[in-house]
């Protein structure tokens, strides 16, 4: 019975699985098919498409990298405006695998607001919204509604959950993590509602125009993938030396729960040259590492080289972890010579014993008494090239202390025999 209860427990320790981004291009960074824009409203009371979305928006957003942007600033001429009137700009993605709830960890929101102009501070709308499908058709906006001050409280609700606070007087960027789990569930929604889109969206509203362009950057949803591996770690180093092979290395995750199936693949770059490319296929089972070495690369140039290094998977779901680049300084000194070019051996201090091969071959280093009595065997067999250094501890080979007194080392390497005289001291 105990046997079976630990083999219960097992998987559990060992599930703790590491939470993704399971949005893709969560930056914004790159014009990609991932986020979708749509402008105007196509619901009553009247739809006006004054609206701007933007899925990369080329303003650069105040931060010198490319955000989406939603704007309704713009407010449609005053000619024959009924009494209540929409517009919209949505930009939304779907998720590419689907995702419950109890899928879900935490919802990190980054956002800047311009308010349509400053008298209009108190009264700007706009939000994030997770749509979740609860099958059979029926579908459920779970909305994170951003307000100004003066906009009605009371719109609260089990489909919306208002978020009031004053519109910044400067430019800069609000942060807002919240978790969906706790905000959602119990509102129609069960653990096992699946997700099934993320919008952002700002609202244009009402006789008074409630406009407000909000840029989104890094929107991330937090949670567990199914399908997701990454490259953790560059392990090589970042030298280049003339004429020496450098060999690109790193760590890899599969983040997912699945077992997975993909190529990782290395390059180097010199300026807008590729000068190395190298492939390979892999495969690792859930919530596992691996290190990966690639083929060796031998610069031929001084150069400002680029490596990068990056997992190529389809479906997969969190592109962020995906790949990691580094800089390698072209040093152009060759390593030191580490295959000495004789043999030779050295009594270093008084228990320092070193000695040299260019070559692989059987060593034998043996101590003896001044009576001829082997004492110690310190090294007896093949041994690799290069510079060896060890210590004689004083100890026999039963671990018994010698006493103080004169010893000889006697080496054999190859063809190459010495004998050199060692004092022992208690
Ligand atoms: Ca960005
Ligand atoms: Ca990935």
């Amino acid at each position: 019975m105990k046997v079976a209860a630990m083999l219960l427990l097992l998987p559990l320790v060992l599930g703790a699985l590491e939470r993704v981004n399971l949005l893709k291009n969560a930056g914004f960074e790159r014009e990609d098919e991932t986020w979708h824009s749509y402008t105007g409203m196509t619901r009553p009371p009247v739809a006006y498409d004054s609206a701007k979305a933007n899925a990369h928006d080329p303003e650069r957003a105040f931060t010198g990298s490319f955000s989406a942007s939603v704007d309704t600033r713009a407010r449609p001429g005053d000619d024959n405006l009924p009494l209540m009137f929409f517009d919209s700009a949505v930009v939304i993605q779907g998720l590419q695998i689907p995702k419950t709830m109890s899928d879900l960890d935490s919802l990190i929101l980054r956002m800047k607001m311009i308010p349509r102009e400053l008298n209009y501070k108190l009264t700007f709308v706009f939000g994030v919204s997770l749509s979740f499908d609860l099958g059979e058709s029926f579908w459920k906006w779970c909305i994170y509604s951003f307000h100004g001050p003066a906009v009605n409280p009371g719109l609260d609700g089990t489909h919306r959950k208002v978020l009031n606070f004053d519109a910044p007087d400067d430019t800069s960027w609000l942060e807002y993590r919240r978790l969906p789990s706790t905000d959602w569930l119990g509102k129609g929604i069960r653990p096992t509602s699946v997700l099934d889109s993320i919008a952002v969206v700002s609202y244009g509203a009402h006789d008074y125009w409630l406009g407000q362009k909000v840029y989104w950057d890094d929107v991330r949803l937090m949670g567990y993938a199914d399908y997701d591996v990454g490259v953790k770690e560059i392990l090589s180093g970042d030298s280049l030396r003339e004429d020496t092979p450098y060999i690109p290395q790193a760590r890899i995750k599969n983040f997912g729960r699945g077992n997975a199936e993909f190529s990782v693949v290395a390059e180097i770059w010199d300026d807008e040259t590729q000068v190395y490319y190298d492939s390979l296929p892999w495969s690792l089972a859930g919530d596992t590492e691996d290190i990966v070495s690639f083929a060796d690369f031998t610069p031929d140039h001084p150069a400002p080289y680029i490596l990068t290094i990056r997992t190529v998977m389809e479906p997969d779901e969190c592109d962020e972890d995906d790949q990691l680049s580094k800089f390698l300084i072209y040093t152009g000194i060759a390593e030191p010579v580490t295959h000495p070019d004789a043999i030779t051996f050295e009594i270093e201090s008084l228990s320092t014993i070193r000695y040299s091969l260019p070559y692989a071959t059987h060593v034998s280093l043996k101590i003896y008494d001044v009576s001829g009595r082997l004492v110690s065997k310190l090294v007896d067999g093949e041994v690799a090239p290069g510079v060896h250094e060890l210590r004689w501890t004083g100890k026999d080979d039963v671990n018994r202390r010698c006493a103080s007194g004169v010893y000889f080392v006697r080496f054999t390497a190859d063809q190459y025999k010495a004998s050199k005289k060692m004092v022992l001291i208690k």
